[in-house]
């Protein structure tokens, strides 16, 4: 236990006596413990392991060196279990709040019953905590801007693609040191979920100082939340929290397989090590106390009877079945890709004209892209009416026969009316390669109106692709209200593809969905909806979504090659 865990646990029996309104003198001897604690420049762990007096400390007495004693040995103190009984839990996280503290919390609890966040928001919208001797509007009104703040660093889980931009430069600043044998980020970011919590960055390395120092000491730290030896939390400016372990090289594959999850997925692979009398954890595989695993990931799960399985299938959804029956998918790679079929130009609210788009795929290795701009009803990204998308099909014909090795195809991204009918008319859809279709209005219908919409979209034979099919922003918009399994059961009667849009803010379908589409057989297209040669690079965290779904390369249309794709286009 180190010392800032051993403060901790003071500061909390502190906190839970003040609430109960105990003698003052005894809440501040333990908060003056835990400032003690924090301050002894040596592990109290290791004085206490080696025998030592405590009372040699300055103003540490009898009661607290037993009390610290105890709490190394046991992990834990009787009096601060017996108040963690008495008190609500929640009461404690009220008192964090600047506003508040332990006087106020109780006088709040007393006076209206509150004991949560959420109660208390409710109080401070209803004012009734103005109402409160020694509150006033004022304090509530601050009380509420503080809880708001609070509950909304919570909730939000950062993109994945925002995510990477913070994880690659960290690791590559770390990975500098010459002591860092191995470097990898874990957890869900590896398992490539649309959002993560946290990061969680392994390094491989035999002395571990070197590594701590520099990681807590990069420019984007803006506070270190706990650091031991061979661990460190801090949190970055942008709010973001990261975890570091350093662990030998010989436990870098057991540490890289227990950082990365899931949780559930660690769970049951641990219960099939039981089984065989084995122990699995972060350091290794251990029969006995010898180890016997644990410098790869592939050892580990070969020392449980199991193949590697892709760090994006660990949710434990089935992959250990599947790894014991040999049926695991063979995954499709960002490599199969042959072209990306959701295109934006500076023609509607794109940034790139069609020509830049075009040599930057091309430069990708694409063999083929779809131009898919926005139609009119999209006054706002200057939607293209029939006239000026024949227009644009002109140009993409002059295009192409100016280019070698890619081919455009000509498409538009259609919006789908309210009443499911397509923003332009049969004839001009004719004449396009393709047809993305999508909703950008009416997020709000009823569940039925709003798959009945659909539905009514997809019995066009030109529609071949539904874009973004739920219309989440993440963080920002739900998904609206729709039936997405008569949408893919329909798509399969009809031919219809669903996209997996790559955009970081969308991964729209993200993996769940992604998994319905392969059980029901209809293809996936991975999209980037690029409105700039940039978002080109977007494909990867597309395909990512598509591996969690378990989807293979025959699963997605745009891993087809030209000819095949123009086939299935063909509905
Ligand atoms: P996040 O950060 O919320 O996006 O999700 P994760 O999966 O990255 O979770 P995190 O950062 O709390 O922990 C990283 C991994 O460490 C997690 O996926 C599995 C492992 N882990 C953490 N705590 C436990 C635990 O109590 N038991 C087990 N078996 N594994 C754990
Ligand atoms: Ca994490
Ligand atoms: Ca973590
Ligand atoms: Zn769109």
């Amino acid at each position: 236990m180190h010392n800032a865990e051993i403060a901790r646990r003071f500061h909390e029996l502190a906190d839970l006596l003040e609430i109960q309104d105990a003698n003052e003198f005894r809440v501040r001897a333990y908060r003056n413990a835990a400032s003690i604690v924090e301050g002894s420049s040596r592990p109290i762990e290791s004085m206490v392991a080696d025998g030592e007096d405590l009372t040699a400390i300055r103003g540490i007495g009898d009661d607290l060196a037993g009390k610290i004693e105890e709490l190394v040995k046991t992990g834990n103190l009787p009096q601060l279990q017996e108040l963690q009984g008495e008190v609500p839990e929640q009461l404690t996280e009220l008192m964090r709040l600047d506003q508040l503290g332990p006087k106020r919390t109780r006088a709040i609890y007393d006076a209206l019953g509150i004991g949560s966040l959420e109660e208390l928001e409710k109080a401070a919208e209803e004012g009734r905590i103005r109402e409160l001797s020694g509150f006033g509007p004022k304090t509530e009104r601050k009380i509420a801007d503080e809880v708001a703040r609070l509950s909304e660093r919570e909730d939000q889980r950062i993109l994945l693609g925002e995510a990477e931009q913070v994880a690659g430069p960290l690791v590559r600043y770390l990975d500098e040191l010459d002591e860092v044998s191995r470097i990898e980020v874990a957890g869900s970011y590896r398992r490539r979920r649309d959002t993560v919590g946290d990061l969680d960055i392994l390094v491989a390395c035999d002395d571990s100082g070197p590594v701590m120092e520099r990681f807590t000491s990069h420019p984007e730290v803006a506070e270190v939340a706990s650091q031991g030896k061979t661990r460190a939390t801090v949190h970055l400016k942008s709010g973001l929290q990261v975890d570091l372990r350093v662990v030998k090289t010989a436990s870098f594959g057991a540490a890289l397989h227990y950082f990365t999850g899931s949780k559930a997925h660690n769970v049951a692979i641990r219960k099939m090590a039981v089984e065989r009398k084995l122990k699995v954890n972060e350091y290794g595989v251990y029969r006995g106390r010898k180890r016997i695993a644990g410098e790869t990931e592939e050892e580990v799960f070969e020392q449980v009877g199991l193949p590697w399985i892709p760090p994006e299938l660990r949710e434990n959804r089935g992959e250990i079945e599947a790894a014991q029956g040999d049926r695991l998918p063979d995954l499709v790679q960002e490599k199969d890709i042959r072209g990306d079929l959701h295109l934006h130009t500076s023609a509607t609210d794109g940034r790139n004209d069609l020509r830049e788009m075009a040599e930057e795929a091309k430069r990708l290795g694409y063999e083929y892209i779809a131009i898919t701009d926005h139609s009119k009803r999209l006054a706002m990204a200057k939607g293209l009416d029939a006239r000026r998308l024949r227009q644009q099909m002109e140009e993409i014909d002059e295009l192409n026969d100016g280019l070698d090795g890619i081919r455009v195809l000509k498409g538009i991204e259609v919006d789908i009316l309210e009443d499911g009918r397509l923003d332009l008319p049969d004839d001009v859809l004719d004449e396009l390669d393709l047809t993305v279709c999508s909703v950008h209005s009416k997020f709000d219908l009823s569940r039925k109106k709003q798959t009945e919409r659909v539905l009514r979209a997809m019995d066009n034979p030109r529609c071949n692709i539904l874009g973004h099919p739920t219309g989440r922003l993440i963080n920002r918009r739900e998904a609206y209200r729709i039936d997405l399994e008569a949408i893919v059961e329909a798509a399969a009667e009809r031919g219809c593809c669903l996209e997996l849009n790559a955009q970081p803010s969308r991964l729209d379908l993200s993996g769940r969905y992604a998994g319905m589409l392969r059980d029901a057989g209809v293809p996936g297209v991975v999209s980037t909806d690029a409105h700039a040669v940039d978002h080109l690079n977007f494909m990867h965290l597309g395909v990512a979504q598509a591996r969690r779904g378990w989807m293979e390369k025959k699963h997605l249309l745009n891993t087809r090659t030209l000819k095949q794709l123009q086939k299935m286009l063909a509905r």
